[in-house]
């Protein structure tokens, strides 16, 4: 029996440093939600994302809040023995009343509040109060507490001490991020009544027991032993018959409650049940379960498969390697942080969106990075159903962090809690500990100075409280220490030391040297690595005018946070690309460039699996639109590199990489399949002439290999450098894939011998054709041809939502493309209405010959 908070409740400011408050009257606020977004609804601020506006809000975080609302409650409530108060998510530091009663305290926002109000409510209207410190001023006055300076990385515009806050890390500002010190009230929120329990926490741990006899070509299968176990919290002492349903058996406990926290266990056994895979491997099956007490009811899924992280050192040093269910998974993927910087305007939908655009680009992996926050439940059901694996960061990042009571103690209850509410998901295959903390150590003049009192608290937090804590509720899983990490216990450089662990590859971007240096490394797992571009110029109209449309204005720099970005992005043009003409020109060469540098890196480490077995490139998403890594714009629209993310991701490609000699062609196949083909070389000059390169050959792609498939000596790239682009082309036998997703259309693999620059392109007349399209849940089919050899085609509308089945592509004279066009339309974000005569109007298309 629930009553649900969500809705409109009343937001003031009631306090403000420094005297007179910044509002002068109540505004109505959306729960879920935060203050910023209500302000903005109320019309009392402007957008924080447009222009320079978000200077003008840093005095958010200074002020005090109240939220609060009416609720009614009726004879069914307070008829029963008992009633709690569940606040899934409060940001951060508050005080709870109900009624004018306090009931909770908070200062954590990763852990929900239970209070219990029995005896509180009345009938007919009730009120609850939200009262929010400032956090920047809570964040201070804990700083000046601190027995010795805890500091944190700094960025353009900063909030000060935001370790010293149990908030997601980025609210402070980031590189790539603004800094809204926002207060809110998140997820579910509820008042509920029970006459005895509540279900805390379902969680469950599955072992397969095999069947020697399965080997032997017999039908019966594994048997599966599911233990699922049940945290019931009981108001008062008594006992309760709990009800368990999975994939059709179904158990009854009776449980004796002692009063607080009671965990009841079940074992059933589920025999052959169909096997959970990440994407690319096979299928996501789901099976239910429901746990039912006489006053609670949880209904979860769970996935059958093995998974463990093979990290035993070998000859080159430590692997990171990802098994399931026996097969070693190259993980493929990006980095995650906060689908927004307002937590009101993220909804499942848009969370599932994103999702859905990285399942689309061949990621079977995604990385909930510790500067934001664990994510909502929508994000780990998506990612079930998705067969997207989850690298789980814990919410700690860039920093030094105190290892004072207070703060541990809040810790605990945070990990616990996350341990318990996300272990059952079979996407979740990683727990790590930190980003980037153990650099971290390093990166400031005092913990330079006093190493072994930041390193002892590091351990404290890191090992003490976070490590034991998972390794005590979740046996089931791998707990990595801190990303990137050389291994447990090994504090030593991972951001320059490619045999070890997981790898922070910046030497491109924060370093300054070129993409080549991507193929001077193999690391054993690249967890980040990363290069900036400029959004499109429709996501830039989202915060620019017309007149602020350069990369120099002062609008412009305001959305690029790191510091030497726009330099790094025009310096970097400068190496590859011949100067563009037009602003429209720069901003697609430095997407352009984006795209080449992730592809750089990419095809080289997956052309060395085994010995590299995972990229997740920095970062997937943006939280408001600016100049950054990622490889979607605010708002959705894929930039270059998410077009080419789908390919260099395929489960089955070639790729051209450099050798000491010259090139190899080699061929990759991620699946559980062999498969074969032909696979052809030849150059393809700038006048449109073809040159064979060697002859034809059949080839095999064994299982879950990288294999070269053919060699070009230095001598014959020569002959290409600046004339003409080499092509491989691998024409696949049979049906193949366990994935499914890829058509059967020849894979293609480009490789240019010298820079864009150096390359004497002629001019190109690329042709576009539209028609209404033939295939399944596409609105349209786009031919294009072109006459001469046409690097980097770009096609683009105004609709942040229309996707191409393809973009960012080589186009040959002898090898039109037939393309087709998804509007795209779903969840609360439907594409523009596209008509046929619209595409016609609105589709650019632009080529590299026409930058200059
Ligand atoms: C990484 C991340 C982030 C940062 C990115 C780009 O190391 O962990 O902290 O945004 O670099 O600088």
């Amino acid at each position: 029996m629930r009553i649900d908070l969500a809705g409109t409740w009343r937001l003031e400011e009631i306090g403000a440093t420094g005297g007179a408050l910044h509002l002068d009257r109540a505004v109505p606020m959306t729960v879920p939600g935060d203050n910023l977004s209500a302000l903005l609804a109320a019309g009392t601020v402007p957008d924080p994302y447009e222009g320079t506006n978000e200077l003008g809000l840093q005095w958010l975080g200074s002020s005090d809040w109240r939220m609060t609302r009416e609720f009614e409650v009726g004879p069914d409530v307070l008829g029963r023995r008992h009633a709690y108060l569940y606040l899934d998510r409060v940001d951060t530091v508050a005080t709870i009343s109900i009624n004018g009663s306090r009931i909770a305290e908070n200062e954590n926002m990763f852990r929900p509040i239970v209070a219990d109000v029995t005896g509180l409510l009345r009938t007919g209207s009730n009120n609850i109060e939200v009262v929010l410190r400032a956090p920047e001023v809570e964040a201070q006055r804990r700083a000046g507490d601190l027995p010795y300076p805890v500091p944190h990385t700094e960025y353009p515009v900063q909030s000060p001490h935001r370790n010293l806050l149990r908030k997601v890390q980025c609210h402070a500002g980031w590189d790539w991020g603004p800094a809204l010190m926002v207060s809110g009230i998140y997820g579910a929120s509820y008042v509920a009544a029970t006459d005895l329990e509540r279900i805390a926490y379902v969680h469950a741990e599955l072992s397969r027991e095999r069947d020697p006899q399965r080997t032997q070509g017999r039908r019966e299968g594994d048997a599966w032993t599911v233990t699922i176990l049940v945290e019931v919290e009981s108001f008062e002492p008594g006992s309760v018959p709990i009800t368990i349903d999975l994939a059709g058996e179904r158990t009854e406990v009776d449980a004796e409650l002692a009063g607080g926290r009671t965990r009841v266990s079940a074992v059933l056994t589920v025999r052959d049940p169909e096997l959970w895979w990440p994407a690319g491997y096979g299928n996501q099956p789901l099976y239910p379960v429901v746990v039912t007490t006489p006053h609670d009811r949880v209904e979860q899924h769970l996935g059958f498969r093995e998974l463990r992280v093979e990290t035993a050192p070998d000859d080159r040093g430590r692997p990171l390697t990802f098994v399931v269910n026996d097969v070693p998974i190259y993980a493929k993927g990006a980095n995650w942080i906060p689908a927004d910087a307002l937590p009101g305007r993220i909804t499942p939908s848009r969370v599932r969106a994103l999702l859905e655009d990285a399942r689309a680009a061949n990621m079977n992996m995604i990385r909930v990075w510790g500067g934001g926050q664990y994510e909502i439940p929508a994000f780990y059901d998506a990612c079930d159903e998705l067969g997207i694996l989850v690298w789980q960061d814990f919410m700690f990042s860039c920093s030094l962090y105190p290892a004072t009571e207070w703060f541990l103690n809040s810790v605990r209850g945070e990990v616990e809690h996350q341990v318990l509410r996300l272990k059952s998901h079979p996407s979740l295959a990683l727990w790590c500990g930190n980003n980037e903390n153990v650099g971290a150590l390093t990166w400031f003049e005092v913990s330079r100075r006093l190493r072994d009192r930041y390193l002892i608290d590091y351990d404290r937090l890191n090992e003490g409280v976070v490590g034991r804590t998972v390794r005590a509720l979740d046996p089931t899983r791998t707990y990595w220490p801190s990303s990137p990490a050389a291994g447990p216990g090994d504090f030593s450089d991972n951001w320059h030391d490619d045999t070890k662990g997981d790898m922070h590859f910046w030497d491109v971007w924060h370093e300054g040297k070129p993409f080549e240096a991507y193929q001077e490394i193999t690391p054993r797992f690249c967890s980040e690595f990363g290069f900036q571009s400029f959004p499109s110029v429709e996501t830039m109209r989202l915060f620019a005018s017309e007149n602020d449309l350069n990369p120099t204005s002062p609008v412009m720099e305001h959305h690029q946070r790191h510091p030497r970005g726009n330099t790094v992005i025009l310096a970097t043009i400068a190496r590859y690309f011949r100067y563009p003409s037009s602003f429209e020109d720069f901003i697609y060469l430095s997407q352009v460039q984006h795209a080449l540098a992730m592809q750089t890196a990419v095809d080289y480490w997956r052309a060395h699996r085994p010995l590299s077995m995972g990229v997740l490139y920095w970062q997937l998403n943006d939280v408001w639109p600016v100049a950054s890594w990622s490889s979607i714009e605010y708002g959705g629209r894929w930039k270059p590199l998410h077009y080419v993310a789908r390919r260099m991701y395929a489960p089955i490609n070639i790729v051209v990489v450099p050798t000491a000699e010259g090139c190899a062609v080699v061929g990759v196949n991620d699946t559980r399949e062999d498969v074969a083909g032909q696979v052809t070389v030849d150059a393809v000059r700038f006048s449109g002439r073809l040159d064979a390169v060697g002859s034809p050959g059949t080839v095999t792609l064994p299982a879950g290999s990288a294999t070269t498939l053919s060699t070009v000596t230095r001598e014959n790239l020569d002959r290409i450098a600046g004339d003409g682009v080499l092509r491989a082309t691998l024409h696949l036998e049979g049906p193949w894939g366990t994935g499914g997703g890829h058509d059967r259309e020849p894979v293609e693999a480009f490789y240019l011998p010298v820079a864009p620059k150096r390359c004497v392109l002629e001019r190109a007349d690329v042709q576009v054709e539209i028609s209404q399209a033939s295939a399944e849940g596409a609105a349209f089919s786009v031919r294009v041809r072109t006459d001469r050899p046409a690097l980097y085609v770009w096609l683009a509308t105004p609709d942040p939502q229309l996707r191409f089945s393809d973009n960012c592509f080589f186009l040959m004279p002898d090898q039109p493309r037939q393309l087709t066009v998804d509007r795209g339309d779903r969840g609360a974000e439907p594409g523009q209405a596209a008509s046929r005569a619209w595409l016609q109007e609105n589709l650019t298309v632009r080529h590299l010959r026409e930058t200059y």
